[in-house]
């Protein structure tokens, strides 16, 4: 088991969790870019651009263009501007700094890449990322709710996991999949210490995981998911919690007995194995009733199910 943490580092002061002088400069830097309050919820930024100067330090994105889905072309909400989710992240095998992921995870790569697909299927093995998308890439506008309870809006290129479960045949005694990210300390330094057991692994029921909802993510905004957002592979379930989207996933297996989860192992009293997004159930530390934006940083009514409850509250009947 990982050690134990009492506190997350979420809710300590940034400049508890960051080197100060990073801190310091980073301030400077961003105040330079017109950028005001950042807040505890998010970067509160007043429109589109301000983040251009920003912008321009990221490596060029190859193109990934898929047709929009019609069925999931519209969220309901504004797009996040582009720029923003490749500023504020979670991904602690870099730091749990949201701000400075994108920095330390500039020209990670996991190559050659395989995503390993075993378990309780007919046809085990490794899956390229072309067999993966062969499968048939879609763009898909879904809102994302962190459990911190910040939020934002973005364009996914990917697939349904199920299309990727069908093409290996699950066996008829399955009932849940896993998820297992990558392992490879040299490039991510947060997996170097830090008390937590990596690689970063989740889990669906079986159900979750066909559900159509479900997307394996290869792109965002029609390009290839930078490193931050967990290149080149991604999980993206919209009703859940942020964290059961396991980024840079290197495998998928399919199993009879429920897996653990990483969050769930660590603090169970605080992230449920499920996580579906529930606004009247608050985070023992915080309300879950509302979240703020990514971008305009209002804080909008937050919905059960994060506002898919017509697609899968079904799953959940009793
Ligand atoms: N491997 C891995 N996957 C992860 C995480 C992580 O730390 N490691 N963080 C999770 C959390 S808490 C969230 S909110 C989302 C953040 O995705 P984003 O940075 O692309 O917004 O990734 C999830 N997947
Ligand atoms: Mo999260």
């Amino acid at each position: 088991m990982a050690a134990h943490r009492r506190r997350r580092p979420w809710e300590l002061p940034e400049s508890a969790v960051t080197d100060e002088a990073v801190y310091l400069s980073r301030r400077r830097f961003l105040r330079a870019l017109g950028l005001g309050g950042l807040t505890a919820g998010g970067l509160a930024v007043g429109g589109r651009g301000l983040l251009d100067g920003a912008w321009a330090q990221d490596e060029p994105l190859p193109p990934l263009a898929a047709p929009r889905s019609e069925a999931h072309a519209d969220a309901g909400r504004p797009l996040t501007p582009e720029p923003l989710p490749y500023r504020y992240n979670n991904f602690y095998e870099f730091t749990t700094d949201k701000e400075r992921v994108w920095r330390l995870a500039r020209g990670f790569r996991l190559d050659p890449y395989a995503l390993e697909v075993d378990g309780l299927v007919e046809r085990p093995g490794a899956l390229a990322l072309e067999d993966v998308e062969a499968l048939g890439l879609e763009e898909r506008v879904y809102r994302f709710r962190c459990v911190e309870a910040w939020a934002m809006t973005v364009p996914w290129v990917g697939v349904p996991l199920r299309k990727v479960l069908e093409k290996v045949g699950v066996r008829p005694e399955a009932n849940y999949v896993a998820f297992t990210s990558f392992l490879d300390p040299k490039q991510a330094p947060g997996q170097r210490g830090g008390g937590y057991r990596w690689p970063y692994y989740e889990a669906l029921r079986l159900d979750e995981a066909m559900h159509d909802l479900t997307l394996v993510a290869t792109g965002i905004y029609g390009k290839r998911l930078p490193p931050q957002c967990g290149a080149p592979l991604r999980l993206v379930v919209p009703w859940k919690y942020g964290f059961k989207g396991a980024k840079s996933v290197v495998r998928i297996e399919v199993t009879r007995a429920r897996p653990r989860c990483f969050w769930n192992d660590l603090h169970p009293d605080e992230y449920s194995w499920s996580s579906n997004v529930e606004p009247d159930v608050p985070h023992p530390r915080w309300s879950q009733a509302t979240e703020r934006l990514l971008g305009s940083g209002d804080r909008v009514p937050t919905l059960p199910y994060n506002g898919y409850g017509e697609q899968v509250a079904r799953l959940y009947a009793t």
